[in-house]
């Protein structure tokens, strides 16, 4: 049938200039200008990207450490796959704790300066521990729908004011 193998070719030549995109040889244009006659046989064949959303995209949260807070990029992100990035920007060794409860990123229960996790049925998902002064550390974590709570655990500094909420949608 014509119409098949036309839409075979088409898929080889969309295959083809995918495969050129992300060697990031020759520019899609280029690609382009090299079969000019070639146009889809049906726009079902037609390779559409993925639209990139904007907000609550699931990917990367940006967490500022310092002396004494810890700063997110965005206060709300999409359930799933996500990734930490914590800097510590402070001039002191910091932690990153990621707590999920409903308790108020600054009244959970603390003992000798610290938050105590499993004594107060408080569990940690995810933690870093000993991020240095100018680290950028990643943590990679799946998070399910629900309000977090992300503390630094070094004895005093979360009551200093090392705690901040994350809420995931
Ligand atoms: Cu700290």
């Amino acid at each position: 049938m014509p119409v098949k193998r036309w839409r075979a070719l088409s898929l080889l030549a969309m295959l083809a200039l995918v495969t050129a995109g992300c060697s990031g040889g020759s520019s899609p244009a280029a690609s382009a200008q090299q079969s000019p006659t070639f146009t889809p046989a049906n726009p079902s064949t037609t390779v559409v990207p993925a639209t990139p959303s904007s907000a609550g995209t699931p990917g990367a949260i940006v967490a500022t450490e310092s002396e004494w807070k810890i700063q997110l990029s965005n206060d709300t992100v999409s359930s799933g796959e996500n990734t930490f990035r914590i800097n510590n920007a402070g001039t002191q060794e910091h932690e990153f704790v990621v707590i999920r409860t409903d308790v108020a990123a600054d009244k959970l229960p603390v003992e000798n300066g610290e938050v105590t996790l499993d004594a107060s049925g408080l569990s940690a998902i995810g933690k870093k521990q000993g991020i240095a002064a100018g680290q950028t550390v990643d943590l990679p974590l799946t998070l399910t729908t629900g309000t977090y709570v992300l503390i630094c655990n070094i004895p005093g500094h979360y009551q200093q004011g090392m705690n901040v909420e994350l809420t995931v949608r």
